[in-house]
């Protein structure tokens, strides 16, 4: 067997592909797997890059799943995460899934939502590709233009009779204007689910933004700020709806012997769960490094003209998840510009949400995805750059990406 590991790019993405070639008497069979290793090209600076407990610690986790085999199917480190996580987020109950998007699918399941749905164009494409699993239509409305979350302002107007829920996502982690979106769901008696992909761990003044709507869905996938490889959970606010989800996520059993719903396996294994346990330990200190350099940044960025960083509105305690950075008229390059020349300059941020989701092929036929009724979506679309943020990254790289974009003004 040779293994050979080559430096290629993915999806215009660095990344390393680690090539195992086995020789003998069975034809030849090349595996290809994609890795993120720094060993390879120690100078490129990703837009994120995956925080991890020490690995001493974690082994005897790993001994424990290889010792009783329990491996999936609500096991015990499941369940004592299901309680860590609840008691850290302060929430009453929350539901595990493989990923953030298996999770989204099944809380529009959960609420047995159809017709249609309104929802932002400013997100990860995972937000309406979940209504389209479920055979909803999403309705788009445009965003607001300081959160680039959702604009209640604007809902009203695109509510029809088939209209049942509203699913805003707290963008880069930024809480959405929760009070407003109430008001209308229950004026309305439309269902809110939130896409809360970025916000674990958000504070406002009266507690978790967790807590508000009908459901909140996380996702703990890799890039996220608190990652369990893929992982992601519903939050939930009764034992009821927490004993429908966990049904729905396993295929609809509720015995060994009755199927109540045509389910999904959407469950999260034991390996992921221990991950998540260890995670916790730590999380506290990752997001209060992600608060210095958030800090770094907005220091060494203040003084460059047509560089606007983003800040959330209404949060205690934010998690830093994101930076983004609008590039406005007043720099000297595009947005665009400034991501080719940092790429050039091995520095890799991510255009964080471009193309919009309406601009995709699947969605553009749809009458809420025409982009002049999306003008503030559209502006950030083409503005918004998110710059590498994650705790181990050296303050003295921040001040090298600062450097750059202010000599490149
Ligand atoms: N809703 C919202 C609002 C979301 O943002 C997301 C996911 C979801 C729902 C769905 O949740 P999940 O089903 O994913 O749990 C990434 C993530 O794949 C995606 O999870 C995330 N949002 C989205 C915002 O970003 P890409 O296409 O940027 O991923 P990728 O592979 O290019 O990774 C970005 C960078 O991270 C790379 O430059 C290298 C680094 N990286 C990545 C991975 C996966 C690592 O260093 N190690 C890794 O293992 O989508």
């Amino acid at each position: 067997m040779s293994v050979s590991m080559k430096y290629k790019t993915f999806n215009g993405n660095p990344v390393s592909v680690i090539r195992v070639q086995s020789e003998g008497v069975i034809p030849m069979k090349q595996h290809r797997s994609i890795s993120y290793t720094d060993s390879v090209n120690e100078e490129e600076i990703l837009v994120t890059k995956p925080v991890l407990p020490p690995f001493s610690e974690f082994l005897p986790m790993l001994e424990t799943i290889w010792n009783n085999r329990q491996l999936t199917n609500a096991g015990p480190f499941h369940q004592q995460f299901e309680e860590a996580l609840c008691s850290y987020l302060g929430v009453e109950h929350i539901c595990l899934f493989a990923n953030g998007t298996l999770a989204l699918v099944t809380a529009l399941q959960a609420l047995r939502i159809t017709g249609e749905v309104i929802t932002t164009p400013y997100s990860f494409v995972a937000t309406s590709h979940a209504l389209l699993w479920n055979g909803i239509k999403p309705v788009f409305v445009d965003i607001d233009q300081h959160t680039l979350n959702l604009d209640p302002g604007k809902i009203e107007a695109a509510i029809t009779p088939q209209t049942t829920a509203i699913l805003p996502v707290h963008c880069y982690g930024h809480p959405c204007d929760v009070d407003a979106l109430q008001t209308i769901a229950d004026t309305y008696n439309l269902r809110l689910i939130y896409d809360a992909a970025h916000a674990f761990a958000v504070n406002n003044a009266h507690g978790s933004i967790l807590n508000y709507g009908d459901l909140s869905v996380l996702s703990f996938h890799a890039t996220k700020i608190f990652n369990t490889f893929e992982g992601g959970a519903i939050v939930c606010p009764d034992r009821k709806t927490k004993n429908r989800i966990d049904q729905l996520k396993n295929f609809g059993f509720v015995n060994e012997t009755t199927v109540v719903a045509p389910g999904i396996n959407g469950k999260m294994s034991e390996f992921n769960a221990a991950l998540g346990l260890m995670q916790l330990k730590y999380i506290d200190s990752y997001i209060e490094k992600r608060r210095t350099i958030d800090q770094r940044y907005r220091q060494r960025l203040a003084a460059i003209q047509g560089i606007t960083c983003l800040k959330g509105v209404g949060e205690r305690t934010p998690n830093y998840s994101y930076f983004p950075i609008l590039v406005e008229e007043a720099y000297s390059l595009s947005r665009d510009e400034l991501y080719h020349q940092l790429k050039n300059r091995k520095i890799h941020p991510r255009r964080y949400f471009y193309p919009l989701i309406p601009e995709f092929s699947m969605y553009r036929g749809l009458p809420s995805a025409r982009l002049d009724l999306l003008p503030v979506a559209m502006e950030a679309s083409r503005k918004v750059l998110c710059l590498p943020i994650y705790p181990d990254l050296e303050l003295d790289v921040i001040d090298r990406i600062s450097a750059c974009i202010a000599d490149l003004s």
